[in-house]
């Protein structure tokens, strides 16, 4: 059930009328009203009455797939707000997107993908921040310093824009430091996942970094474990290049008891304190596999308005099927 609401929650994107982009609350039944206040619409996703099916894929029932039947409701209303839409066309609006999420995701449901489109310094989720010293500082480091508001749309996307930061002091090497909010803090009813439930992390950092005694990036991750940055991966371009880490072994060794995982870049030389080193970051992002479903699709949909009561409530409930395999050893 996580699984889809995750997999809704990071692809949405419903714009409004005046091209502004709506806020649609996604989370586990019920509906509330109170929400809705601050939200344009909100979708729930909740197990259906259908009993969860188990069928045996091999003969001696080693290999099963377990099919679960979720219903996602959507509601809008209208709201009194100018810029808001009407509510029916809010509701459609974002069934429109999810009839085109689920399905183009129906073999990866499992997957998200984290990156800094559409943050600013509001965000209480991924947050960047940058520093000019000699050696690497770890992420509770007094010396990092948030970026600025306008900086963050540079990261947004692979456009040509970059954030950028200089180090002028001799022997000093520019930093940036990347939090991404992967998982769920006990306690926090968010859609990320349990950190024991990811599987696979892969992080990558497009830019590039200049200096005096050579050109280049060097990228590493913050193991929670060891308390010391490590995973490696360094280049030496002058123009963009992609640097990756893939985590695959352990993932939740790199994960924080708040859910934060932190990603460091580096220019990998530093300013000889007559010419700088400067650190380009033009796009970031994280992928997360998680261990849940395999398979997800929408099954069908219909309209369910509640007008017996005021405000009229634009409903709609989308079934959604979902399964995993899990092999059950040999006993
Ligand atoms: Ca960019």
């Amino acid at each position: 059930m996580v699984t889809v609401l995750r997999l809704i929650e990071s692809r949405l994107r419903v714009v409004k009328d005046d091209g502004g982009l709506a806020r649609v609350l996604c989370s586990q039944a019920n509906y509330d009203r109170e929400l809705l206040k601050d939200y344009d619409a909100q979708i729930t996703v909740s197990k259906t009455t259908e009993p969860c099916q188990a069928q045996k894929h091999t003969l001696d029932g080693k290999l099963r797939r377990r099919i679960y039947s979720l219903r996602a409701t959507i509601v809008a209303i209208d709201k009194p707000s100018p810029s808001a839409d009407v509510g029916r066309v809010m509701r459609d609006k974002v069934l429109e997107q999810l009839l085109l999420i689920v399905p183009e995701n129906r073999n990866l449901p499992y997957q998200t993908i984290y990156n800094f489109y559409p943050l600013d310094s509001t965000s209480t989720t991924h947050k960047a921040y940058n520093a000019a010293v000699s050696s690497e500082p770890a992420p509770s480091n007094t010396e990092w310093v948030e970026l600025p508001n306008p900086e963050y749309a540079n990261l947004w996307g692979s456009d040509d824009t970059r954030h950028s930061k200089s180090a002028n002091s001799n022997g000093a090497c520019a930093f940036i430091l990347f939090r991404f909010k992967l998982g769920v803090k006990a306690g926090e009813s968010r859609n990320e996942a349990r950190k024991q439930c990811i599987k696979r992390v892969l992080l990558s950092f497009e830019g590039f970094g200049l200096a005096p005694l050579g050109n280049g990036v060097i990228l590493k991750v913050w193991d929670n474990n060891l308390g010391a940055w490590n995973n490696t991966q360094s280049g030496n371009s002058a123009i963009d290049e992609t640097l990756s880490i893939n985590l695959t072994e352990n993932p939740a060794n790199y994960v924080d008891a708040n859910g934060f995982l932190y990603l460091i870049a580096r220019t990998a030389n530093p300013s000889d304190g007559v010419t700088s080193a400067v650190l380009y970051c033009n796009f970031v992002q994280a992928i997360v596999d998680v261990r849940g479903v395999t398979f997800c699709d929408v099954h069908s949909y219909r309209d369910v308005d509640v007008v017996d009561v005021k405000p009229f409530l634009y409903k709609e409930e989308i079934v959604i099927v979902a399964w995993l395999f899990e092999s059950i050893a040999a006993s």
